[in-house]
């Protein structure tokens, strides 16, 4: 990597890590506890041909980096090879995911508190990415904080929004689906993932997977299927994920009880995310 490139992705993943170090990154419990472990960073380049074949299979509505960046900025006149996406995973704390485990109903404090606190800390990392390298004369935008940002129907997914955090994840060589949809990462499944689309010089990280599914035991060796039976609305089946039955799980059952339980807001549920062969690595053995 020249030096260039080097000290760009140094002052980025300082960026994240700082803003993961402060107090901003935590449970709200009045523990001080923070909702996430140590963010991983990857990188894609905008014009990575995969961004237009995902819209190609998810609808004319999903957005490239290309598409995210004009909605930010425009008036400016660019190409889409200037820019490149930034990605990040955060892991669930082993507080959260030991706790989680234990469940078999209903999500967990912790876990409900990092879907919630977590998610809104998530949200202010994506924002503060943005506004420090825009500050800094590289302008970014975070799709998922544009005001567009929106659900659609995807003729052949169903239930889709028009930026997806783990596709781009995806992309950027940081995981791959799993039976149940989550992405499982070097670091599993159990994590939440961020993007910010830059105009900057970046290279690509290089993708250790061929197909989208490799990291999954289901379709890499035809085993495991354990996120099946954590699913308490048998929302996973062989077919993979049904999507309304776990929407509505998590709209009528488990929305509600963090709620009254907890006094947290947001629609937790990822029993589906431990307790499972991915929860936290790469359950595929390098061939
Ligand atoms: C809408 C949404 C939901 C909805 C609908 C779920 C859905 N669409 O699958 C509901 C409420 C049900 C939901 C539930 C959950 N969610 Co949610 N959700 C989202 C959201 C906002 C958009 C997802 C989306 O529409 N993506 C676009 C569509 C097209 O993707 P998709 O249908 O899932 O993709 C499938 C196909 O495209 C398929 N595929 C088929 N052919 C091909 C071919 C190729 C080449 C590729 C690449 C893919 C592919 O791959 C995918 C998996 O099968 C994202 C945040 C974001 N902006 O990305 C979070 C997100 C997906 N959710 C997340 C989480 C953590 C959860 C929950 C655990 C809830 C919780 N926090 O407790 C559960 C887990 C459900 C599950 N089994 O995965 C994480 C994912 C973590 C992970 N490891 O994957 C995300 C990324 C949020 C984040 N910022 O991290 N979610
Ligand atoms: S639990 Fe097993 S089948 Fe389910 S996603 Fe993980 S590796 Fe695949
Ligand atoms: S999030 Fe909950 S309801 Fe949805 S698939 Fe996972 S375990 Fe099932």
């Amino acid at each position: 990597m020249d030096v260039n490139q080097e000290q760009h992705k140094r002052r980025i993943e300082n960026i994240i890590r700082d803003f993961c170090a402060s107090p901003a990154n935590s449970l709200e419990n009045g523990t001080g506890e923070p909702a996430w472990d140590d963010a991983q960073v990857a990188y894609a380049r905008g014009d990575d041909p995969l961004f237009d074949q995902l819209r190609a299979d998810i609808g004319p509505f999903y957005w490239t980096p290309y598409e995210a960046f004009k909605l930010a900025y425009p008036e400016m006149q660019y190409d889409s090879s200037e820019l490149a996406v930034i990605c990040y995973i955060l892991p669930q704390t082993e507080a959260t995911r030991l706790e989680q485990r234990a469940v078999t109903e209903v999500p967990a404090e912790r876990w409900a508190r990092s879907r919630f606190h977590g998610e809104a800390f998530n949200c202010a990392l994506r924002l503060h990415l943005a506004e420090q390298l825009t500050q800094a004369g590289t302008p970014a935008v975070a799709p998922e904080r544009l005001p567009d940002f929106d659900y659609r129907q995807s003729e052949r997914f169903g239930l889709a929004s028009n930026w997806s955090e783990r596709h781009t994840a995806w992309v950027a060589g940081l995981g791959t689906f799993g039976l149940s949809d989550g992405l499982i990462t070097r670091v599993g499944k159990a994590v939440r993932f961020g993007s910010v689309v830059v105009k900057m010089d970046l290279e690509a990280t290089p993708r250790p997977y061929a197909g989208h599914q490799d990291w999954c035991l289901w379709y890499a060796q035809g085993t495991c299927g354990v996120c099946m039976q954590r699913c308490p609305a048998e929302a996973i089946t062989e077919k993979g994920h049904d999507k309304p039955k776990c929407f509505d799980y998590i709209r009528k059952v488990t929305a509600p009880y963090v709620r009254e339980h907890y006094g947290t807001g947001a629609t937790p549920c990822g029993l589906c995310q431990v307790k499972i062969p991915c929860e936290a690595r790469v359950p595929v053995s390098a061939r």
